[in-house]
Parts: C-alpha cells; sequence; structure tokens
C-alpha cells in the first residue's frame, strides 16, 4: 500500500485535544464542533458571492459607523444561529451588532462567552479580496443563568480559545485553545478541514511591515520614525522591509504569523485608539500571535492585557515577530 500522509479533520483534532485533559466535559470541543459548521456555512455563501444577488449594501450603518454589506448580516446570524442552541454558549457579541446577544429563552445556556467579528474586511468583498471571521472564546465570569455584559467585558488573557477563519485562495481554519496554533485547510470535495499547519510558529524577525500607510500625516512622530527606518537600505538589519497591506485584518494577520515582520493599525491624531476593535479583531488575534511565539502590543503593553470598558471600544495594535514588535515600542515610547 502507498504511504499516504495520515488525514487529520478538524474535528478529529478536537477529539484528540479533549481526551489529553482528563476532567474536560465535552463542552468546549462541542462549541468548536459548532464554530466549525458555522465557518463552512459561511464560506459557502461567501465562495458564491459573486454568484447570486448578495453582494451590495444595505441602508444600515453598523455600531461603528460602517456601512453594513449583506454577506456581514448573512455571516453575522449564521454564526449567532450555529451557536445559540448547542447549550455550550451562555452569551454572544458581535461586531455587528450593539448590545450582547442573548441565547433564546428555550436553549440551555453553557459556561462559556464567544466574541465574534463576523465578516473582516468586508469592504473587500466586492473587489474579491480575501476576507475572514474571528471568533475569540471565555469562560463566563457569573455563575448561573443568562450570561451578562459582565461575561463579555473579560481582558484577551483570559480567553480560552480563539482564532479566525480566512477565506482566501483557500479556506483556512486557525485556532488556538492554548496549546500552540493549528490550521486546517478546507477541502471542498468532502467540506472536511483537514489539518495542514500543525504548531504555527511565527518567525522571531521578519522583513515585511503591513499597515494602511496613507494616514502617514496624523501618526504620532514616534510611529513616523519608526516607518522611516523600516524604509531605510541597510544590509546589516536587512532593511528596507517589503510593505504588504490587504486591508483584511485576518489576511494581514495570516500572512505576518506564517511570514513575520509586523502587521499594525496605530493610533493617530484623528483617531488616538486606531480603528480596530479590542474584543472581536485585536484580542483574538493578539491570543493567536502570541501563543505563536509572537509579540501583541498596543504600544506599552500586551493587547491582551487591555482591560475592556465597553463591548466596542478600539484599541491601537501592534502584532507579529517578537523582534519586530519591540523595535516598534521602542520607537513609540521615544527610545530610539
Ligand atoms: P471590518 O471589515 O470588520 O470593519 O474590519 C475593519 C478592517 C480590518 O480588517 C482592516 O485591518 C482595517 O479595517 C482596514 O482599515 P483601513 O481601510 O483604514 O486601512
Ligand atoms: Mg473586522
Amino acid at each position: 500500500m502507498s504511504a499516504l500522509p495520515k488525514f487529520m479533520t478538524l474535528e478529529r483534532f478536537i477529539n484528540e485535544q479533549e481526551m489529553m485533559h482528563p476532567g474536560a466535559t465535552g463542552e468546549f470541543s462541542g462549541l468548536l464542533h459548532d464554530l466549525s459548521l458555522a465557518a463552512k456555512l459561511v464560506w459557502r455563501e461567501v465562495s458564491k458571492a459573486g454568484l447570486v444577488n448578495i453582494l451590495g449594501t444595505t441602508d444600515r450603518m453598523n455600531v461603528s459607523g460602517d456601512v453594513v454589506k449583506k454577506l456581514d448580516e448573512f455571516a453575522d446570524e449564521t454564526i449567532y444561529k450555529a451557536m445559540d442552541h448547542g447549550g455550550h454558549v451562555c452569551v454572544m457579541a458581535s461586531e455587528e451588532n450593539e448590545d450582547i446577544l442573548q441565547i433564546p429563552d428555550q436553549y440551555t445556556a453553557g459556561k462559556y462567552v464567544l466574541l465574534y467579528d463576523p465578516l473582516d474586511g468586508s469592504s473587500n468583498i466586492d473587489a474579491n479580496i480575501t476576507i475572514g471571521s474571528i471568533f475569540s472564546v471565555f469562560k463566563r465570569a457569573t455563575t448561573t443563568g443568562k450570561g451578562t455584559l459582565q461575561d463579555c467585558l473579560q481582558p484577551g488573557y483570559k480567553q480560552v480559545a480563539a482564532g479566525y477563519i480566512i477565506y482566501g485562495s483557500s479556506t483556512i481554519f486557525v485556532y488556538s485553545t492554548g496549546h500552540g496554533v493549528h490550521g486546517f485547510t478546507l477541502d471542498p470535495s468532502v467540506g472536511e478541514f483537514l489539518l495542514s499547519h500543525e504548531d504555527i510558529r511565527i518567525p522571531v524577525k521578519g522583513k515585511i511591515y503591513s499597515l494602511n500607510e496613507g494616514n502617514f500625516c496624523n501618526w504620532e512622530s514616534g510611529m513616523q520614525r519608526y516607518i522611516q527606518y523600516l524604509k531605510e537600505q541597510d544590509k546589516a538589519t536587512d532593511r528596507p522591509y517589503s510593505l504588504r497591506y490587504i486591508g483584511t485584518m485576518v489576511g494581514d494577520s495570516h500572512r505576518t504569523l506564517l511570514y513575520g515582520g509586523i502587521f499594525a493599525y496605530p493610533g493617530d491624531k484623528k483617531n488616538p485608539q486606531g480603528k480596530l476593535r479590542l474584543m472581536y479583531e485585536c484580542n483574538p488575534m493578539a491570543f493567536i500571535i502570541e501563543q505563536a511565539g509572537g509579540r501583541s502590543s498596543d504600544g506599552t503593553k500586551s493587547v491582551l492585557q487591555v482591560q475592556p470598558a465597553s463591548l466596542h471600544q478600539h484599541t491601537p495594535v501592534f502584532l507579529g515577530s517578537t523582534e519586530d514588535v519591540k523595535m516598534c515600542e521602542e520607537f513609540l515610547q521615544g527610545k530610539r
């Protein structure tokens, strides 16, 4: 018999991980299984976006003032409906909804909290550019009954799992439960996510920077000096760096995870807290990057140390290779 590679589905991987934790109730695995189904349902719709009359905008704005695309609404509802009745989650919150999302009365409230960005990079949809979904999971802070805002407003270091699904040239489910970062590529012909990136480790240093440089004139001087520095010629420090920017955080962070370097959305004079949301984008990506051996920062401390005060708060974010993020912090703090 020819030596076929070992096929490891996401479902089997989750189950095997659960068996390594005696005492596990299976509730957490159930939550991840439900998320993988949600991912496939969203992927199915995303992949035919150009074929059906689903593209275009509605007249509704989300709470951050962005125009909501129809596909955002579909992804938002699909993830909610895939997760609301499994008995694993006590409350949810999504980037597209101002308030927390309660579990319907007829279903059991579980012990986990799910926060998600249903469709990240939605301004890229019409141009058929990579988009994604991002999720963050906490254990509930309250003990019984319906989940509350207090359950949702926990700092990122308390996440028990986080991940994203990238809908690109292939669809990949990347997640961590605090034991490394693993990626699974969807084989659409069998409808399974198969292990393709085991135990991803981010390079200690890269040579790519990824950010919206069009905001340069509004940045603080430390940020401006850092980017100027990356563009200077110096063989010894591998400069100049290359610039890559998709404008979808999932895509830009995924490339940074695999190739190294830095992804950033800094604060600036117009928006001191930047554009990206702590609970739906920055916390889960920071968890993944740190789990892969990288570094996250809000300019002064790990993103995971930021204490949330509200569901939709923004934070400056710097993610990537440890050496690159450290150097950026030095510029921001005026040490260079
Ligand atoms: P969203 O599509 O969920 O609203 O996400 C916001 C997106 C991020 O994916 C991306 O990093 C950023 O906005 C790009 O912003 P800009 O267009 O200012 O560069
Ligand atoms: Mg987003």
